[in-house]
């Protein structure tokens, strides 16, 4: 355990003291903290995870706040471009946002958390103007290096305002799976309204709560996500900063996303009227529709024990796909260790020769599969089942079976 991190004592949104209790975590690492092998593991920080409910605006947030430095420091090892799916949804998005808003050579488009470049290159490819900003030093390089140009750094409002007044004006920010990760969700709306054009619109895609909650993504849940949004919750949130939500969209990204497009003083069409009064119809502004969130976790969490467990003593060989964040927390909730999981194999391969954090569990080259075919592999990257299904055909046709674990453990033969 560890003292580097903070316990909020109000909601992340509207400040009311009134948190309830939603699902405890327990003790766990830091989801993208790959621990090189040979380290001490005693070393490694541990900090308490703890998903409430804010009574007044209902918005599901982690009590703890780990320093965003540590989060997404020097040796941050997510890199978007490894997963084909996500760049052919980055470039959709692209397409989307080039059919809404007229956009040319003297426009600016500006992301947040832009990572490797996965979406900017496709503005770029549209002539378009862009600007990328991303703390993570490794995804930010590999960004310059295939020719996005990339600001290192954490957008906050000092950097906000540096940029407008070196006369940075944005058309459109585009922030993918960076709401969430920010401690103080007002201070980068804030900061967004510095930078946004009068007329300009924010759009933004982050993983839904009523998914994460109906298909027990549990998973999900970890220090570097402070929030977990629904409609009903993140209206709120910019509504006190003078945006409207324009239009809503679900997507079956990450497990299940929204894509919301907020622009100054909207009004908001169909889909927002739709997913607001779906939302209140299925209660999730009500402490009830949370209630057996952690039961239902607890019985998963057994259920897949149990299922590794009986594969171990029955002397079948499983592997995991994918070194997920998520997996991290999959893994050590679970106590899942490597008597029941020896090794975890991923394409991305800056997590090559590192070890999960929590478990001493080694990464592989997926080539490792080839090499020696386990019996079952555990896709621990659930959210691409299919495309990992797909990609390791061979797998299924010479007998191997996947296992996916979310939203309840399934054998799939194909
Ligand atoms: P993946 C990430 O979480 C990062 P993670 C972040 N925390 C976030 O907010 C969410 O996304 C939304 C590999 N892979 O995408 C790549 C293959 O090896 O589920 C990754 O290491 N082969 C910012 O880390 C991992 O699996 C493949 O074919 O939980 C997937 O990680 C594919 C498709 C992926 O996100
Ligand atoms: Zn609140």
């Amino acid at each position: 355990m560890t003292d580097d991190y903070t316990v909020i004592a109000g909601c992340r949104s509207c400040g009311a003291p009134d948190l309830e209790p939603v699902l405890d975590l327990g003790l766990m690492p830091l989801s993208d903290g790959l621990v090189p092998p040979g380290a001490d593991r005693r070393l490694e920080p541990r900090y308490p995870l703890r998903l409430v409910r804010c009574v007044v605006c209902s918005l599901l947030q982690i009590l703890e706040t780990v320093d965003p430095k540590v989060l997404f420091g020097a040796s941050y090892p997510y890199y978007s471009s490894f997963s084909e799916r996500l760049v052919a949804h980055a470039r959709s998005n692209v397409s989307n946002i080039l059919s809404r808003k007229h956009l040319d050579g003297d426009s600016l488009v500006v992301e947040l958390a832009s990572n490797d470049g996965y979406l900017l290159q496709w503005f770029q490819e549209a002539a378009i103007p862009v600007l990328g900003i991303d703390p993570a030093p490794g995804p930010a390089a590999a960004a310059i290096e295939r020719g996005v140009p990339t600001l290192c750094d954490f957008f906050d409002p000092e950097l906000a305002r540096r940029l407008s007044d070196e006369g940075v004006v944005a058309d459109v920010i585009v922030g993918n799976n960076v709401l969430a990760h920010v401690p103080d969700q007002n201070a980068l709306i804030e900061a967004m309204s510095t930078l946004l054009a009068p007329s300009g619109a924010i759009v933004m895609e982050f993983p839904y709560a009523v998914d994460m909650i109906d298909r027990c993504e549990f998973d999900t849940i970890y220090h570097e996500h402070h929030c977990y949004f629904t409609a009903q919750s993140v209206m709120p949130l910019f509504q006190r900063h003078g945006f409207g939500m324009a239009a809503v969209e679900r997507l079956d990204i990450h497990g299940g996303s929204l894509r919301v497009w907020m622009e100054r003083d909207a009004v908001g069409d169909r889909s927002v009227e739709a997913l607001l009064s779906e939302e209140v119809l299925r209660g999730v502004t009500d402490a009830a529709y949370y209630s057996d969130f952690a039961t239902r976790v607890e019985r998963l969490r057994n259920g897949l024990v149990e299922t590794l467990g009986e594969l171990r003593d029955s002397g079948a060989r499983v592997a995991g796909y994918g070194a997920a964040a998520k997996a991290a927390i999959l893994l050590n909730h679970c106590g899942i260790g490597p008597d029941l999981l020896p090794y975890v194999v991923d394409l991305n391969t800056h997590k090559h020769g590192m070890e999960m954090p929590g478990v001493p569990i080694p990464i592989h080259g997926v080539d490792q599969l080839m090499a020696a075919p386990p019996d079952y592999l555990l896709l621990l990257a659930w959210n691409h089942a299919e495309e990992i299904m797909r990609q390791q055909g061979w797998f299924a046709e010479q007998g191997g079976r996947f296992i996916v674990p979310i939203p309840e453990v399934t054998v799939v033969a194909r």
